[in-house]
């Protein structure tokens, strides 16, 4: 905090590490552990949380039906925006480093309000990203990586890069290069796309065509200017299906795999996975991370969860170990999650007004993940379902289905075979009851 700053939560000191079974507080971590080994690495250093700046600090409670609950100081309507800025700042990293997260996330205009003008907004970026740099030196924590905001504004209505107007797809360009840069100055580990409103409300007035090779330009500007500047941290597409527009462009993990192969960008760009928007795309969680392990563009992870009932984006804390316990144990199978983490892009329900209702959130958040990420170690140290996966695929490692794979196979030679009388395959069992109990027996431990 800043020298004379009074603590915005005065009665927490440090969120604690308890024992599993112990009650005596509901502020305490009981599955998460920073230090504690799991395959050999400490849990801080697999699950690599980070508080998003957005939701937990700039978001005021508001929706579409009413104004904002949550009544912080720093939103208030008169005061001066740069003067809040620096509160917020000051109560963010208080907040970071009372529950003990190694980072945090923004959108440029998270930590400096937009003023009039292009100017006067890019001075109030660089001298909030200066007072940011201060905090993390003074604390230690570290951003997993920033962002722009591009769908704000009412200037991107129509979308940022994929705007009919080569004038916003400029001004757009003209932000991206200043949070890249901000990204950059600040170590940042990777610089995340969320398409905000890149897509459309109608086909009728939309030219599907014009607006992906618009998209294509401007990730590949993004990539070059990453080179140019030696940013190393990794650029992650964050998908989403629909909200704000009708139709977004990067729906799915899939989707944008195949635009970055349209558009030759595979190597230069991986995807932030967040569990809702899976949910939104009608995915699992665990089918998104799948899709991206198997296709090498796993990045990181947006933690929170919808609602079954509701269709729309609901951002609560995570709270199903079943749930992350599946999408984990794909995560470990494919490598971890590198530079990588999990944020907590999730807010609080609307009457949870009292400022703790923060800690008990990120807490049950944190402490969902640990214990998930307890259960895949498990599923993965016990092979619970690795042994008979390996099994049933083993006909591709070696003999036909090496040839098939190989190219070393045609239809017609593979016709010929088959016509000898010596191919004649014998269905067998995909034993998926059997793999849910196992998983089931683990999680029930
Ligand atoms: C919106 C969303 C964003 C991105 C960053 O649904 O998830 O907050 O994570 O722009
Ligand atoms: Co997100």
């Amino acid at each position: 905090m800043s020298p004379n700053a009074d603590p915005f939560f005065p009665e927490i000191d440090q969120i604690p590490v308890l024992e599993s079974h112990d009650t005596s507080t509901d502020l305490g971590f009981r599955s998460y552990d920073p230090d504690r080994e799991v395959l050999g690495k400490r849990m801080e250093d697999h699950l690599r949380f980070a508080v998003c700046y957005w939701h937990t600090f700039c978001w005021p409670g508001a929706d579409v039906f009413g104004d904002g609950t949550l009544g912080r100081p720093w939103h208030s309507a008169n005061g001066d925006a740069m003067a809040m800025a620096r509160q917020k700042l000051d109560v963010a990293f208080e907040f970071f480093s009372k529950l003990g997260v190694p980072f945090f996330c923004f959108h440029d205009r998270d930590i400096a309000p937009e003023a009039d003008g292009y100017r006067e907004s890019a001075a109030r970026l660089d001298e909030m990203v200066e007072a940011v740099a201060g905090k993390m030196e003074e604390t230690g924590i570290r951003l997993l990586w920033g962002t722009a905001n591009l769908f704000g504004h009412p200037r991107y209505a129509a979308g940022a890069a994929t705007n009919p107007d080569p004038e916003v797809f400029a001004y757009a360009a003209a932000q991206v290069k200043h949070a890249l840069e901000a990204t950059h100055r600040l170590g940042g580990e990777n610089y995340v796309l969320w398409g905000g409103r890149e897509g459309y409300e109608t086909l009728l007035n939309t030219d599907l065509r014009q607006e992906s090779l618009q998209l294509g330009r401007f990730l590949a500007l993004v990539a070059e200017h990453k080179h140019k500047i030696g940013f190393e941290g990794r650029l992650l597409i964050e998908p989403k299906p629909f909200e704000p527009t009708k139709h977004q462009y990067d729906s799915d993990v899939a989707a944008i795999f195949a635009f970055l192969q349209k558009f030759d960008l595979v190597d230069q760009y991986k995807i932030n996975i967040e569990v809702n928007h899976a949910t939104l795309a009608g995915k699992s969680f665990q089918h998104e991370i799948a899709t991206a392990v198997a296709h090498g563009i796993l990045g990181s992870v947006d933690a929170n969860r919808g609602d079954p009932q509701n269709g729309w984006d609901t951002d609560q804390f995570p709270n199903s170990v079943e749930e992350m316990t599946l999408a984990i144990y794909e995560i470990l199978r494919g490598g971890g999650l590198g530079s990588g983490g999990f944020n907590f892009d999730a807010r609080l329900r609307r009457q949870s007004i009292d400022p703790l209702d923060l800690f008990h959130a990120h807490v049950g958040g944190m402490d969902t993940l640990a214990e998930s990420l307890l259960r895949a170690a498990t599923l993965l140290e016990e092979e619970t379902l690795q042994g008979f996966v390996d099994e049933r695929y083993a006909g591709w490692k070696s003999g036909l289905g090496r040839e098939i794979v190989e190219g070393k196979q045609t239809l017609e030679s593979l016709h010929a075979e088959v016509a000898t009388g010596k191919i004649d395959p014998a269905p067998r069992s995909g034993r998926q009851e059997l793999l849910e109990n196992r998983v089931n027996s683990v999680l029930r431990r």
